[in-house]
């Protein structure tokens, strides 16, 4: 079985991407990228055969030590390891003694690995005795598990990605798969390009996903179970459904029926409540009810609402009510976040399951015990991340430690999360970045190691485990996630049940309690993995559990029509259509979608950093619906104060368009306190939950918007990494430094002293001052290289936001030659100074609009591929190519 070495083509090492749940290979190499080393694809991994989008190209951009945390920190101070972790484990154990179990608190992270994640597990639910370790899973595939469990006794992905690949029809749910998941939907449509297979995306607003669909279903915001009831009552009437695999394989069925029939007598009716023309509806179950070959891929649309578990329920009704589970091209399939989103499902990382797929039934409880020799098991489930952020703002929770996640910036109604974390008595934040949102409030910083450097395991969203291997050394004294927390607890008297040597002797255990008394009734089994010796788990290839006893993996499941519940059969859920918790009114009129963009990851803790990432999209935005923006007085180009109804604000760069349909307004999740000043959608969000699964609705706030008018801006260009004193200021990363766009209601009554701050002290600085058009510049030198660039002038239409792209490709160069100096206080370049190249189109290949529309107009380029052609743009991952084609529109028009 583990004949893969890990080292192939001389010193490779192969290892798997740390971003999406796709989970592509990827191939680390010595060379001319960042420490030293390069990447490409792993052909030899079956999720991508060679590929990676533009984010898994650059990881060698982000192997730097520029802001990591390298020292563990108390209160602010350097410490040796033992004195942090003696005080984290004497804290720890002062709150158990004084306060109960109950007041201690993880909360953990779909970036950690598996064998991290059991580790904290194991402590938290085994020995300190209480259930309260959740995840950010909890934010994002909460309902899809909820969902599962309800169907199929479970939480079980029944199909896998060939399936994408054989299916006639693929439906996207709340699914931008082309910017989230871009290698596997690069897959879906190569596949479908040759088999002519269909794609229905199902979103409100259009997305890349949506470019070459054959039909976009932009639904009323929230309005997806009566999509999917009207889809099962249409199924039913038509006689499309799969009588007999409903009676030998399902319950449920009738009351399941009854009730979408009941809310969704024909097509008028969901039409008029989705908001959609029937015509398209008619087409959309038309084509359902036909095609057996049926796939429905579905994110976070569906699971973060506060229906999502009955969102998930109504997708899985209809395809238990055709028989279309776990056959080659056909299932439900839930497309994960985070690149371990599923390993952290399966040690049970989440507050209501103990571990290994088990809940807390008396039985269970009584198994884990003995499997681990736990002194305290948990009995009940703990509290789920909005709760438990709560619990910590109340004073119940007096000893919090956050491994892996930004709650800070990621968590709903983020300033409440940050008052609450400021009145905690005691934080303790692992990461591998110094300064987050989240770290601002630790009492304690663990320095932990991060890709390149750490070694276990992930699980992607088809069930595939795969080998992240290290390649790089420890930086500075950062360790292993599972060491941290493995040290924690032998200094608390529980040594011998941590005493793991390495991540094997982890993956050993967690797939021995898979094991434990399992004789079928659980589904995830590693077994035979319990037994892999530490050459083999040093070399074990890519494998999708349930692992079998000859060591094989398995690519369906329920493919005979059994389930893991009680009766052997799949339920079917009775759901019925509810509008989301809060809705517009006179006074928020207009609904907050958030979601993701191509090139950034999250929080932009790693992404953040890259130049080449950083150029596709540079400042948060608001994209908004052009008759929308007319009403509030908002203008393409403009800044906007948003405000929720949660009472949080943000200050977003207007981007108006008609992909945004009337009534909702999008922003992107990435920016938060560190790389903005208020571009952060945290605040927005509402902490409202879905009440079965406790995910919170983050596609759906009620926001008022209004312009936004400065009194100044400017820009700022620096070498170094700063937190501008001004009201809107946001950060991105450019080569050899940091780009800040600049605003204010005035400028600072200090004026000398903020530019000596940004740009420093007056010891090689130029500058000009016309006072009477207010307008400042300062450059300084160092030497003969340039440190930084300060531009500011009144407010108004026009004006200079950004830096020449000349002035930043200044920055480049080790000396600046005198003839050159006294144009850096200029808006142009020197003579000669070569035109700015413009936004990146292709993150992977490298290529410009400029250079896009250059090969359309001189070469009279007229399609997509001849553009990739010529200029080799789109011809990676392809996740730009709408982007192009929108390109060559608008230019020859
Ligand atoms: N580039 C990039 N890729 C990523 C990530 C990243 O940060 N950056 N993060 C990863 C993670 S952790 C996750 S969870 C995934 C998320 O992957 P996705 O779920 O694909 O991404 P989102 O942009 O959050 O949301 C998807 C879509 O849901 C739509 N939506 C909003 N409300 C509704 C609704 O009521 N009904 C329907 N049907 N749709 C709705 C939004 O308009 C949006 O286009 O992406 C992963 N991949
Ligand atoms: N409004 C709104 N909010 C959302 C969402 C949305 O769509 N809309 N999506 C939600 C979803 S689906 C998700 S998954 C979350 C993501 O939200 P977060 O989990 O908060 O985002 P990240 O930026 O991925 O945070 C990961 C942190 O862990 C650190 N880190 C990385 N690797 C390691 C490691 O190996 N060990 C340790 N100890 N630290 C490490 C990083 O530096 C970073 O600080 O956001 C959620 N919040
Ligand atoms: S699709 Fe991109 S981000 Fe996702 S795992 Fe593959 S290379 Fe990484
Ligand atoms: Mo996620």
């Amino acid at each position: 079985m583990n004949s893969g070495a890990s080292a192939r083509g001389g010193a490779a090492v192969r290892t798997a991407c740390p971003y999406c749940g796709t989970g592509c290979g990827v191939l680390a190499r010595p060379g001319s990228g960042g420490a030293g080393w390069s990447v490409a694809g792993d052909s030899g991994h079956p999720a991508n055969s060679g590929r990676l989008c533009s984010k898994g190209n650059t990881l060698a951009e982000t192997l730097g030590l520029e802001g990591r945390l390298l020292a563990p920190r108390v209160d602010g101070s350097k410490v040796a390891w033992d004195e942090a972790l003696d005080v984290v484990a004497g804290r720890i154990r002062a709150v158990i003694d004084e306060h109960g179990p109950d007041a201690v608190a993880f909360y953990v992270s779909g970036q950690l690995l598996t064998e991290d994640y059991y580790a904290a597990n194991k402590l938290m639910k085994g020995f300190i005795g209480s259930g309260n370790i959740d995840t950010n899973s909890r934010l994002c595939m909460a309902s899809t598990v909820a969902g599962h469990r309800r169907a199929f006794g479970e939480d079980l992905v029944p199909g896998c990605y060939d399936d994408l690949e054989s299916c006639d029809l693929a439906v996207l749910v709340g699914s931008n798969a082309a910017w989230c998941h871009p290698i596997l939907f690069q897959r879906l449509n190569r596949a479908r390009g040759e088999r002519d297979a269909r794609l229905v995306v199902i979103d409100p607003r259009r997305t890349a996903s949506c470019d070459g669909a054959d039909l976009h279903l932009a639904l009323k915001p929230g309005s997806d179970v009566l999509l999917f009831n009207g889809l099962l009552a249409d199924l039913a009437r038509t006689g499309a459904i799969n009588a007999e695999f409903i009676a030998a394989h399902t319950e449920g069925y009738a009351e399941a029926l009854a009730q979408a029939m009941a809310e969704a007598p024909d097509i008028e009716a969901v039409a008029a409540g989705c908001e959609l023309p029937a015509e398209q509806v008619a087409r959309f179950y038309q084509w359902f009810g036909r095609t057996r070959r049926t796939v429905t891929l579905f994110s976070q649309g569906v699971n973060q609402s506060s229906q999502g578990t009955d969102k998930v329920n109504a997708i899985l009704n209809v395809h238990l009510a055709t028989g279309r589970v776990g056959r080659p091209g056909m299932g439900p399939f839930s497309l994960t976040g985070q690149p371990n989103a599923m390993g952290g499902r399966e040690v049970g990382g989440l507050a209501n399951q103990l571990a290994a797929h088990m809940d807390f039934s008396a039985d269970t409880i009584d198994r884990v015990r003995r499997f681990w020799r736990a002194p305290a098991v948990a009995e009940r489930p703990g509290l789920k991340a909005v709760d438990l952020f709560r619990a910590v703002g109340e004073g119940r929770i007096k000893a919090l430690w956050i491994m892996g996640t930004n709650p800070a910036a990621s968590l709903p109604e983020a300033n409440g999360v940050t008052a609450a974390l400021a009145a905690c008595p005691f934080v303790v934040v692992s990461d591998c970045v110094e300064d987050t949102d989240t770290t601002a409030f630790a009492h304690v910083v663990l320095p932990a190691l991060t890709w390149g450097e750490k070694d276990g395991t992930v699980t992607n969203s088809e069930r595939r485990i795969s080998r992240q291997r290290a390649f790089l050394p420890a930086p500075g004294v950062a360790r292993p996630d599972w060491w941290i927390v493995a040290q924690v607890a032998a200094r608390l008297g529980w040594g011998e049940a941590f005493g793991w040597a390495s991540p094997a002797e982890i993956f050993r255990e967690h797939a021995a309690l898979s094991a434990f008394e399992n004789e079928g009734e659980r589904a995830f089994n590693l077994g035979p993995l319990a037994r892999l010796g530490d050459d083999d788990y040093r070399d074990l290839d890519p494998v999708q559990w349930p692992v079998r006893a000859d060591g094989q993996g398995t690519a369906r499941l329920a493919a005979d029509g059994r389930f893991p519940t009680p009766s052997g059969k799949a339920r079917l859920v009775g759901v019925c259509a509810k509008p989301p918790a809060r809705l517009a009114d006179k006074a928020y009129p207009l609904i907050l979608n958030t979601g993701r963009l191509r090139d950034q990851w999250h929080t932009m803790t790693r992404t953040g950093a890259v130049p080449r990432l950083a150029s596709h999209t540079n400042e948060p935005f608001l994209a908004i619906n052009p008759d929308d923006a007319a009403i509030d007085g908002v203008e393409d180009g403009a800044i906007a104060r948003v405000e929720s109804v949660s009472g949080g604000v943000a200050l977003l760069r207007v981007r108006l368009t008609a992909d945004q349909p009337r009534g909702s307004v999008f922003a992107p999740i990435h920016w938060n306190r560190s790389f903005a000043a208020a571009g952060g959608v945290g605040p927005l969000a509402l902490a409202v939950t879905c009440p079965v699964s406790g995910q919170p609705e983050l596609k759906h706030a009620p926001v008022r918007v209004a312009p936004w008018r400065p009194g100044w801006n400017g820009f700022l260009v620096s070498r170094r990494r700063l937190s501008p004193c001004a009201d809107y200021w946001v950060r991105t990363a450019a080569d050899h430094c940091w780009v800040y766009s600049l605003a204010g209601a005035a400028l600072p009554t200090d004026l000398e002293g903020w530019a000596e701050t940004l740009v420093g002290p007056a010891d090689g600085r130029l500058e000009v001052h016309d006072a009477r058009r207010a307008v400042h510049r300062w450059v300084r030198l160092a030497g003969n290289r340039l440190e930084a660039a300060l531009y500011v002038a009144p407010g108004g239409p026009n004006v200079l936001t950004a830096p020449p792209p000349w002035l930043v490709e200044r920055f480049a160069l080790e000396l600046i030659p005198d003839a050159e100096r006294p144009w850096l206080l200029c808006e142009r370049p020197a003579s000669g100074v070569a035109a700015p190249a413009g936004r990146t189109v292709c993150a992977c290949m490298n290529v410009s609009e400029a250079a896009i529309v250059e090969a359309v107009r001189n070469r009279g380029l007229a399609s997509v591929d001849a553009i990739a052609k010529a200029t080799r743009a789109g011809t990676n991952c392809g996740s730009c190519r709408a982007e192009i084609g929108d390109l060559l529109a608008q230019t020859r028009k």
